[in-house]
């Protein structure tokens, strides 16, 4: 028996090789095909971007065949009580760029360099072909990317539902240091990994007048004129790092149903017959370009509806073609709202398994909360979203109804809870002056709530959701951040990998455990020589591109100073700003002083209507702009607005960095993820103890991390007592200094906008986000830092202590919690 067990694994293991064989050989051959009978070309005389073209398509063909092949493997699984269907929805995907990372998760990298030799291109020039898919505006969006992927890796049955914006995150041109937002236009180069599925498409239905009437069965409902637009899904699979498991991000376009209004076009009115065909369309038009605030647009939330109602019933749709029934819905299924962007998702699904499957309420309600989970990922008041009522009544009036019941039978069950305490259950019930509020309605809808780092699910907790907190606290848990390391490690910096591959062995890629043990050659001296060599590599390679991107000329022998996150006030780039305005002073009072230069590379998107953010970007470029025109000074100090940041920028940037600035006031970054990857790229941390810096300060201890500002309980006590920026600002000359020198200003430009922010109450207190108080001691650990970077051995054996911890923040670790703490599920297919 065991012989024979031994034989058959022998043979499927020879299988697995002739399969692998003539995987390979297809590549080649279809490559060729493709590029002759599509492109009309050869591989000899193919341009960049036809072989990027041609390389796509055969990827994605092959990715294809193997979402197909993994549908077997899902389907056995359909019978284990163990393993769900995970399905993760988000208005925001940040992809970013997918031929390389495709070729990397399939092995096929290799192979390709070698057929390219042929051509006479790079591997680089061709993936530089390909566009972002930018459908995302920072944290939120590419968080929810590298969940996917990695949940692919993992071997999860994971689907991802998402919109397919025509224009994703606008392109940032800089002119006079103002930034212009111009267009994303990017499916001509991006529309190649979108598997248009025509004939699968699913109606939302907005608008109509709603009428309720009694009949001998109860109570009925009749919706007339609807707006109806059917939602066609586009289909982008996603490969997994060495695995046969492969997903696939669903994203919906919002087509008119009724096609073109032929009526109106034979009444000889054309304009208008087009025009209404736009009105539809125009829902997945555009990426609402603001991260962390909401505006309380009517798009906006026909976009959520829209996403929430095609999702939502096309999971429902699925799972009962398989089982024919509801009641083990939340036993097989996982619905998670990444914010509460798709909170709809709950009122939907009640109305889905009330009016289209003639469910009672109960039987719904269990499931549905029971499906159902919640992140939550900002505490900020301007983010949390509030719908007007009557904005709400008339775009959904169905889904508005079973609002009001949700949130009756709230009021009533919190009434149990804490009788008679109408103050506190008006505050935490889904509609109250004359609002819906979305956090309210997820909390009450999802069986669990989570923040993303260990301090934001504690403020969730103590602050914003107290009073649920009360009710239910075993609803509340965390589950902190993790980046796709494969990607942002093994990937963008392949030097680094290979270090990794041949000190602790290349498990690692697959086991992120195994990173730890890079912790073993701390004090080896050679692995740190090894890590000098390799940042000052990474650093030449990403001047290159900045020269050629952008023509501006950085010095790898200088410190690479790093701050790479969307504009807002609370990250506080005007703080990074302010102490380099007192660096610049002190060199212009001695240009002697001896120091090692310094590059303060800044790269941000500000939402286009963020006057104040976009103050601060021009603040940076002018006074880049001024130290440019001094001699003296521009050898020692350098500014760079790095323009248009994008992920593939990001890719460049996190393996050059030597700082990494995480600045923001204490208990406002939930939790920031670009820590992590400039964390696992060797570079140290300068940050407060906000978010996600707290537990990466846990995890390398305090020699590794430079650590200044006040925390959280500080800053509340200062505010409850009256923060007072003036005095500061008056009390400490350095700062002083540099806060006056807004409003002369640089390069001719003054920023007394700024200086009044900071010392004169606006709308709110002067100085919201405490950049004066924060000043000094950012200044001193700063120094501190900079004198430790000049002990090479010391601050490159830091460097490996941050890269070998940074294995906590593997975003394997948070689907495993996810997994255990939240889903309760298990892969389809382990690795
Ligand atoms: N985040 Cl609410 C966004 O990027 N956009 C948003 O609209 C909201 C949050 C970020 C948050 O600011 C970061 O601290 C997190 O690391 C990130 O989400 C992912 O959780």
């Amino acid at each position: 028996k065991a012989a024979k067990a031994k034989a058959a694994k022998a043979v499927k293991k020879v299988e697995e090789a002739v399969l692998e064989v003539r995987e390979e050989a297809k590549l080649k051959d279809r490559l060729n095909t493709v590029l002759e009978y599509d492109l009309h070309t050869t591989p000899e005389e193919a341009s960049a971007q036809q072989m990027y073209k041609a390389l796509a398509r055969v990827v994605n063909e092959q990715l294809r065949q193997r979402y197909i092949d993994f549908k077997k493997t899902k389907e056995k699984a359909e019978q284990r009580d163990d393993v769900k269907k995970v399905y993760y929805i988000c208005m925001e995907y940040l992809m970013g760029q997918s031929l390389r990372n495709n070729l990397f998760n399939l092995g096929e990298m290799e192979e390709v360099r070698e057929i390219l030799e042929g051509s006479g291109l790079t591997l680089e020039e061709v993936f530089d072909c390909e566009p972002d898919a930018g459908l995302g505006n920072g944290g939120l969006g590419r968080l929810a990317a590298c969940f996917l992927s990695t949940m692919t890796t993992d071997g999860y049955d994971a689907t991802g539902f998402s919109l397919r914006y025509e224009y994703g995150l606008f392109k940032q041109k800089i002119v006079d240091g103002w930034q212009v937002e111009l267009p994303d236009n990017w499916l001509p180069g991006g529309h190649v990994w979108l598997n248009e599925n025509a004939d699968d498409p699913f109606d939302v239905t907005f608008y109509g007048t709603y009428q309720e009437y009694w009949t001998e069965e109860g109570l009925k409902f009749n919706l007339e004129n609807p707006q109806v637009v059917q939602a066609v899904p586009y289909d982008m699979y996603i490969s997994g790092y060495e695995t046969k498991t492969t997903n696939k991000l669903r994203l919906w376009k919002a087509v008119d149903s009724d096609g073109f209004d032929m009526a109106t076009f034979n009444s000889g009115d054309f304009t208008r017959a087009a025009q209404k065909n736009n009105s539809a369309e125009v829902i997945t038009k555009v990426l609402y370009p603001a991260d962390n605030i909401e505006e309380g647009k009517e798009l906006r939330l026909k976009q959520q509806y829209f996403m929430v109602s095609a999702s939502c019933q096309n999971i429902v749709r699925d799972h009962y073609k398989i089982y024919g029934t509801l009641d083990n819905f939340h036993k097989k299924n996982v619905i998670h709202i990444n914010d509460t962007h798709p909170a709809l998702s709950i009122p939907e699904l009640m109305r889905i398994f009330m009016d289209d499957y003639g469910c009672s309420w109960d039987y719904a309600w269990e499931r549905v909360v029971n499906t159902v989970s919640y992140t939550n990922h900002t505490v900020l008041a301007e983010a949390l979203e509030k719908w007007n009522d009557s904005l709400v009544r008339g775009l959904m009036p169905r889904i508005y109804v079973i609002i009001q019941e949700i949130n009756r039978r709230f009021r009533d069950e919190m009434n149990q809870k804490f009788p008679g305490d109408w103050g506190k259950i008006d505050y935490i019930s889904p509609l109250g002056d004359n609002q819906v509020r979305m956090a309210n309605l997820a909390v009450l809808g999802s069986h669990r709530v989570n923040g993303v780092s260990a301090l934001h699910s504690k403020i969730l907790q103590d602050d914003l959701f107290h009073d649920f907190y009360l009710a239910d606290p075993d609803k509340f848990t965390n589950v902190t951040n993790g980046i796709a390391y494969r990607r942002w490690l093994c990937q963008s910096n392949p030097g680094l990998a290979e270090l990794l591959d041949e000190t602790i062995g290349p498990d690692y890629r697959t086991d992120y455990h195994r990173l730890a043990d890079f912790e073993r050659f701390v004090r080896d001296e050679t692995v740190l020589d090894r890590l000098e060599e390799i940042k000052h590599a990474n650093k030449v390679r990403f001047a290159d591109k900045v020269k050629s991107v952008q023509g501006v000329d950085l010095d790898p022998d200088s410190i690479f100073v790093v701050q790479a996150k969307r504009l807002h006030e609370y990250k506080r780039q005007l703080l990074n700003a302010l102490r380099i305005i007192s660096r610049y002073q002190a060199l212009k009072a001695d240009p002697n002083l001896d120091m090692r230069p310094e590059t303060y590379l800044f790269a941000a998107k500000s939402a286009p209507n963020y006057y104040l953010a976009k103050s601060v970007i021009q603040l940076i470029s002018k006074i880049s702009e001024e130290i440019e025109q001094d001699p003296r000074i521009r050898e020692k100090l350098k500014v760079v607005f790095l323009e248009n940041y994008s992920v593939s920028m990001a890719e460049h940037l996190m393996p050059a960095a030597d700082i990494s600035e995480q600045i923001s006031t204490a208990g406002k970054e939930a939790s920031g993820t670009g820590n992590m990857k400039l964390m696992i790229n060797g570079a140290v941390t300068i940050g407060t103890m906000d978010g996600a810096n707290v537990e990466i300060y846990d995890a390398v201890g305090p020699e590794n991390i430079f650590i200044f500002g006040k925390r959280v309980e500080e800053i509340r006590k200062i505010l409850s007592e009256g923060y007072n920026s003036g005095a500061v600002y008056s009390n400490d000359p350095v700062l002083k200094a540099a806060v006056d020198r807004l409003s002369e200003g640089f390069a001719g430009m003054s920023f007394q906008n700024l200086k009044d922010y900071l010392l004169k109450p606006g709308y709110s207190i002067a100085d919201p986000y405490m950049c004066l108080l924060d000043f000094a001691d950012y200044c001193r650990v700063h120094d501190e830092m900079f004198a430790v970077y000049e002990d090479r051995r010391r601050w490159n054996s830091m460097s490996v202590v941050n890269i070998a911890k940074a294995y906590r923040f593997a975003a394997d670790s948070s689907i495993q919690n996810y997994a255990d703490q939240i889903w309760n599920t298990r892969p389809v297919l382990s690795i």
